[in-house]
């Protein structure tokens, strides 16, 4: 008997220019385009195998071999029921083609990184989903038509269809048929650029994303100036950098991107804050360190939590790395992927 069963992986990613805020919640149709550079080391990435089977009882789900209910009209179920509609059309196409769009499924979802890590597990568990039922499914789709899938389970879970350098088109269709991603660059366009993960601490955040930028939406006057005066002329100027491979330009527009969204959470009625003090002393020491340098060599940036990614060539890695170290002693030894020996182990 055949078996139906694909396995695919995809890739955290993490936005310069911030989404945050919906003006569609059902969709997930977003207030404003937002861009990201997708991370590509082998340990953050989602991975998931879908499996066909008319044996099966119903569609299932495991996320880190735990069982999640599918709610009827809820995300999941909202990609899931879009990607059999699509194999429906494959096969209306050829009556040869098994009727998979008929069989349950079974989705068993693992993350290669902690939750505790603080990193979005969204955005790449929903690519991961999407683009396995579509390779099961055998679908004749580009990673944009399946990123308005992925969106629709977590809105930027779109971006992660791509590698490289990310944009989220907001659109304007009501439907959300043009809210998609779309590749800046591939990452071979700009190898030279790192992102440096630092975990200041793995406490689950107390305001969900989903929740709180709905409540930004209703409350502040702030979010309303970003979407029409600031975000359109950001995207264009750090699209144009990264083509143009300008560090200073990318990494100023990144560090403007994450204060007004910091700026906007704390905006938002009541205040929304994701930023510690060891969040707000990372921002210190990088900013000292752009200007000792008199250049920026350096990018910081935090999503909706205290947790701090810095964008830097490759060249200043080592050296943040014993900068950051320095400012806070770390316990643990520091994880060495890039064999940087910063723990001076080798002497
Ligand atoms: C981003 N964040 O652009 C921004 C920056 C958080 C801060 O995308 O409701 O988990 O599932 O669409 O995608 C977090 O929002 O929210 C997010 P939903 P999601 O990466």
């Amino acid at each position: 008997m055949a078996v139906y069963q694909t396995t695919v992986s995809a890739p955290v990613n993490i936005a310069c220019i911030k989404y945050w805020g919906k003006r569609d919640t059902k969709l997930i149709l977003p207030t404003n385009s937002s861009l990201s550079v997708t991370l590509d080391q082998d340990h953050l990435r989602s991975t998931t195998t879908s499996r066909a089977d008319p044996s099966f009882d119903k569609d299932r789900l495991w996320l880190n071999g735990k069982e999640e209910s599918i709610e009827a009209g809820g995300r999941l179920s909202t990609c899931i029921v879009e990607l059999k509609r699509l194999r429906a059309a494959v096969e209306a196409q050829n009556s040869a083609a098994p009727k998979l769009s008929t069989f349950p499924v079974y989705i068993a979802s693992r993350n290669n990184f902690p939750t505790a890590a603080g990193l979005a597990s969204s955005a790449s568990g929903f690519a991961a989903l999407v683009a396995s039922l579509a390779a099961l499914y055998e679908l004749p789709a580009t990673p944009s038509q399946l990123s308005v899938i992925a969106r629709q389970g977590s809105g930027s879970a779109c971006r992660s269809l791509f590698g490289g350098f990310v944009a989220w088109e907001m659109g304007s269709a009501p439907d959300g048929s043009d809210s998609l991603a779309i590749e800046v660059a591939p990452r071979e366009h700009w190898p030279d650029i790192h992102a440096l993960i630092c975990v200041v601490s793995d406490d689950k955040k107390g305001t969900s994303s989903t929740s709180g930028m709905q409540r930004t939406v209703e409350t502040s006057a702030l979010l309303q100036h970003r979407i029409a005066q600031v975000v359109p002329a950001r995207m264009d100027a750090i699209k144009d950098a990264i083509l143009r491979r300008d560090f200073p330009a990318f990494a100023r527009i990144t560090m403007q991107d994450s204060n007004q969204f910091h700026a906007v959470a704390l905006d938002t009625d009541p205040p929304i804050f994701y930023l510690n003090d060891v969040s707000r002393a990372i921002i210190a020491v990088i900013t000292e360190y752009n200007r000792a340098a008199g250049a920026i060599k350096a990018a910081y940036t935090y999503d909706a939590g205290p947790n701090a990614v810095i964008y830097t060539p490759k060249e200043n890695v080592k050296e943040i790395v014993e900068l950051l170290l320095r400012y806070f002693p770390q316990s643990q030894p520091f994880p060495d992927p890039f064999g940087l020996d910063v723990n001076n182990e080798g002497k």
